[in-house]
């Protein structure tokens, strides 16, 4: 696996795509934005690979960097057009702590927003919680500069790992994004009810927006949205689609 994803990245990223998902407004069900995904296949696997298992490789190998600098371009050409449509979309792009590690990524986030001119409010940057644990004082301060350049900041998958409250100490954010783990027993489990309505008030009290990711069913979407979510994701919108797809199906007559 490594050698073939070495081999496509060093022959131009072959098999490598991205793919859009929808995000909406809780209330209003219209489009707020999408998550981009990172997607990649080749002949040898032809079960497919997710990216639960290449994107370790890509990090262990110190590949991610590239491998995110490419997607950016890829998404962030396709956010300039898209938010020329809508002007409050919102593209969100998940970044691996590891790539963080790299001190001069945050400007290779700066250098690509400005040449595919797209404006850092128009990009949400999420931040997996897994990746926040051990050194989220430094992120804090690369956080700190890409939103002083008008980016957003999000936590992700947030309520799996092991981070703590801390980390909304150490670092500012604009958006957390609820794991979708949570919403597996919400319409019947008041315990998840009650843990899932305390971190959308936390949240606000803090002044985060909250985005639930997974929503699948309407009965769902209704316990959530009672809980006063302010966006949603999931399969009940779309799946995450190609970018034709997704700006016929999501931004036609915009
Ligand atoms: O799209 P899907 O739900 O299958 O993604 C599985 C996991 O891969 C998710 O946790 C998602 O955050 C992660 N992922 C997808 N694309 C990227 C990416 O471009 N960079 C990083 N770091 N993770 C990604
Ligand atoms: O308006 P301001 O920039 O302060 O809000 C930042 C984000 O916090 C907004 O996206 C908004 O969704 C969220 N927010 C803050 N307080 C509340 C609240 O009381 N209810 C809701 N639904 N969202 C809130
Ligand atoms: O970055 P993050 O870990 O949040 O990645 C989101 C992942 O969740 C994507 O890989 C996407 O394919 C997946 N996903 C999005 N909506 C749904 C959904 O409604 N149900 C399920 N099972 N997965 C979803
Ligand atoms: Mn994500
Ligand atoms: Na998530």
């Amino acid at each position: 696996l490594m050698e073939t994803l070495q081999a496509c990245i060093a022959h131009g990223f072959e098999g490598f795509s991205a793919r859009y998902q929808p995000i909406v407004d809780a209330q209003t069900e219209e489009l707020h934005g999408c998550e981009v995904l990172m997607r990649w296949s080749d002949e040898l696997f032809p079960e497919g690979v997710t990216p639960f298992e290449f994107i370790p490789y890509l990090e262990e190998s110190g590949l991610i960097g590239m491998a995110t600098s490419w997607l950016m371009d890829e998404a962030f050409e396709k956010a300039a057009r898209w938010t020329a449509k809508d002007p409050a979309f919102v593209m969100n792009i998940n970044l691996s702590k590891y790539v963080l590690d790299d001190p001069s990524f945050k400007f290779r986030i700066v250098e690509a927003a400005k040449s595919h001119r797209v404006e850092p409010r128009n990009i949400m940057l999420e931040l997996t919680e897994s990746g926040m644990i051990t050194d989220a004082a430094d992120l804090g301060g690369t956080f700190d500069f890409l939103r002083s350049q008008g980016f957003g900041v999000a936590f992700d998958d947030f309520g799996t790992g092991y981070a703590s409250l801390n980390l909304f100490r150490v670092i500012a954010a604009d958006e957390l994004k609820v794991d979708r783990s949570f919403l597996e027993r919400i319409t019947y489990d008041v315990n998840d009810q009650r843990i899932v309505s305390s971190i959308i008030d936390l949240c606000h009290r803090m002044n985060l927006s909250v985005c639930v990711e997974g929503v699948e069913t309407e009965e769902v979407l209704g316990v959530v949205r009672a809980l006063g979510a302010d966006y949603i994701q999931g399969y009940l919108y779309d799946r995450p689609l190609d970018a034709a797809a997704f700006e016929e199906k999501h931004l036609d007559g915009r």
